[in-house]
């Protein structure tokens, strides 16, 4: 048995390449078993596990910085360094993060959870070590699907002139979570087929001599000469034209060529990228086989089948829409089956678009098929919807131009941790001008809302609703902004998954209650309704800056209100857990909010 709890740099240095192949075998069904049971990422982690190997064995952590990208794939990372022991917490309260976290291990080089980011990092870690006369290395490893987000250029765009000790390990697999079709991983493959087929020797004389001398076949034939002799002349390609000296394509799964290419570019003191080859899901046949579906997976102890969740109602009411409504378009930023899109995608191929890890691309496009009188929606995470700030005031909502946004995931979303939380959109949205935001809190108010975006509002407008399914139900044909039931001279007010809890509140206190359902710009009436009680208790399932409750203070400040509000809302990063683990610490649970309630209000007081 070659992995246990003390396996560490040095021992891997000490192991014979048969014995770290031994290793990663072992590695492979601790994965599977341990991923199985907690849930996680399965399928990356499958393919980087002889990579993962290879570079503890070439550097040393924590002296050599590892920066990796997005961070789902550092499970066999977290295994070399001294956690192998906690995996049966792996995402949970207490336990150790699905993502690299600084806090939990000094071998984790920089918070991920947001693709596309690790060269940037890495440059600037890199160059701040040569600053201070550490010639240890930065390493940032990134997928090719994290590859297609801007950042990632941008970083490029500056390696190669940063005159320090970087190396950039690019992860190619050909998938992102979905197949990655974008052109850069076109163009990868091309590197990845021409490269190989120098190194087996088939040269150009060789082609020459095959060279049919008529025809099409004539043409094909020589465009690949071209690309060849480019590449045996110049031996460029771009990332060598971006300064970095490239190195590869590498096989992945072979421990020799690996730890050759890692020292090559240890040795050379000059930012590189090692190119290395992947199968997502290795050595796991279904995950092989899909490894899409085994990208995330839940654990077999929680795993429902069936039932829709808010993702597929807004997925197929678009679908439906998009039949009548020959305008409206979908677009994704590579989340299809996360956001649902895939039942818009079957029916409307024409007007479905995956822009790949680009939200910034994808809320900026949105934007110009509005402008030609599209029906544009963008449906997105509410976390990776940050990537995407400015170009929603600058490129949407100053002209304003009439984009859809369908914010999927926002408030809390369990076990993906700090970095996942959808709990910054509606401070953060509701500061721009122009900006319609509605907030329903089961799947019928979720639909009639997505019609409301699309045919009451005539600029930008977001729908936003949780992860997972409805825990109760309306029946309507119009969902109203706000609904109101007197009850006794105390006031409850929230929106979105939690006003679940109102019809129970409302039963067992006899409290009045309101919920929001359009809750940027908050509706006046809802100002004079609150304005007529003492007390007032204001709920969120989000940021408390900026969000709802303190707009409703304010406005209630502005006409002189000597009442009392009492808020609870979100005021930190959000701890890893599950959902109702997170609505239950922050006091927004069904029970903390009885408990609030039925005690003495607290919060602001703004009766003196
Ligand atoms: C900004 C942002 N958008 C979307 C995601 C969701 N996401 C997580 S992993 C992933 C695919 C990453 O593909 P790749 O980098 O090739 O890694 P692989 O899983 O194939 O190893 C996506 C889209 C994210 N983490 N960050």
């Amino acid at each position: 048995m070659y992995l246990n709890k003390n396996i560490s740099h040095d021992t891997l240095k000490a192991m014979t390449l048969e014995e770290k192949n031994e290793l990663c075998k072992e590695i492979r069904s601790f994965l599977v078993k341990s991923v199985r049971n907690t849930g996680g990422h399965l399928s990356p982690n499958l393919g980087v596990v002889e990579m993962t190997v290879a570079l503890h064995s070439v550097f040393e952590t924590p002296l050599d910085k590892l920066v990796f990208d997005v961070g789902h794939q550092a499970y066999v990372h977290k295994m070399l360094t001294g956690r192998l022991g906690r995996f049966g917490t792996l995402r949970k309260q207490g336990g150790i993060s699905g993502f690299p976290r600084p806090d939990e291990s000094e071998h984790d080089a920089f918070i991920a959870g947001h693709s596309s980011i690790s060269i940037s990092a890495a440059a600037g870690i890199a160059k701040a070590m040569k600053l201070s006369g550490d010639n240890h290395h930065a390493v940032a490893i990134i997928g090719d699907g994290a590859f297609t987000g801007g950042i990632a250029f941008e970083g490029l765009n500056n390696a190669g002139k940063i005159d320090a000790n970087l190396i950039i390990v690019l992860n190619d697999n050909g998938m992102s979570i979905s197949k990655n079709k974008s052109a850069f991983a076109m163009y990868l493959a091309h590197i990845r087929s021409s490269r190989k087929y120098l190194k087996t020797k088939r040269s150009v004389k060789n082609i020459i001599s095959k060279t049919p001398l008529i025809g099409k076949g004539i043409d094909r034939s020589l465009s690949r000469i071209k690309h060849i002799f480019k590449e045996i002349i110049y031996k460029s390609n771009l990332f060598e034209s971006f300064g970095i000296n490239y190195i590869g394509p590498v096989d992945g799964h072979n421990m020799h060529e690996l730890i050759r290419a890692f020292e090559a570019a240890r040795m050379i003191n000059k930012p590189s990228i090692v190119h290395v080859y992947t199968k997502k899901g290795k050595g796991y046949l279904p995950a092989e086989q899909n490894p899409g579906e085994y990208h995330g997976i839940t654990s077999v102890k929680t795993a429902v089948k069936s039932k829709d969740t808010f993702s597929d109602v807004m997925g197929k009411t678009l679908a439906e829409l998009g039949t009548k409504d020959k305008s409206i378009c979908a677009i994704t930023a590579a989340m299809k089956y996360g956001t649902g899109l895939q039942h818009f995608c079957a029916e409307h191929r024409d007007r479905y678009f995956d822009g790949g890890i680009a939200e910034q691309h994808c809320v900026t496009f949105a934007g110009g098929l509005a402008q030609q009188g599209m029906k544009p929606v963008f449906a997105v995470y509410s976390t990776f919807l940050q990537r995407g700030f400015d170009q929603m005031i600058h490129d949407i909502s100053i002209h304003p131009l009439h984009v859809v946004f369908a914010i999927d995931r926002a408030g809390f979303v369990g076990e993906d941790g700090a970095t996942h939380q959808g709990i910054f959109d509606v401070s953060v949205l509701g500061a721009i001008p122009n900006m319609a935001i509605y907030s329903p809190s089961n799947y019928c108010e979720l639909r009639n809302t997505l019609n409301r975006a699309l045919y009451e509002e005539k600029g930008p407008a977001c729908v936003r609703y949780p992860k997972g399914r409805e825990e109760w139900s309306v029946n309507e044909k119009y969902t109203p902004d706000f609904r109101f039931k007197s009850g006794d001279n105390q006031l409850v007010v929230t929106y979105g998954r939690i006003a679940a809890n109102l019809t129970e509140i409302y039963k067992s206190t006899g409290k009045s209650t309101l919920q929001l359902i359009k809750i940027n710009p908050i509706p006046k009436e809802v100002i004079q309704i609150c304005a007529n009680y003492e007390n007032i208790y204001l709920f969120e399932e989000g940021i408390e800056n900026g969000g709802v409750s303190s707009k409703i203070a304010v406005e209630l400040l502005k006409l002189g209100y000597k009442g009392n509000v009492s808020i609870t809302a979100v005021n930190d990063f959000v701890k890893t857990g599950t959902v109702e683990q997170q609505l239950e610490l922050h006091g927004l649970s069904k029970n903390k909010m009885l408990e609030k309630i039925i005690g003495i209000p607290q919060g602001i007081a703004m009766n003196e």
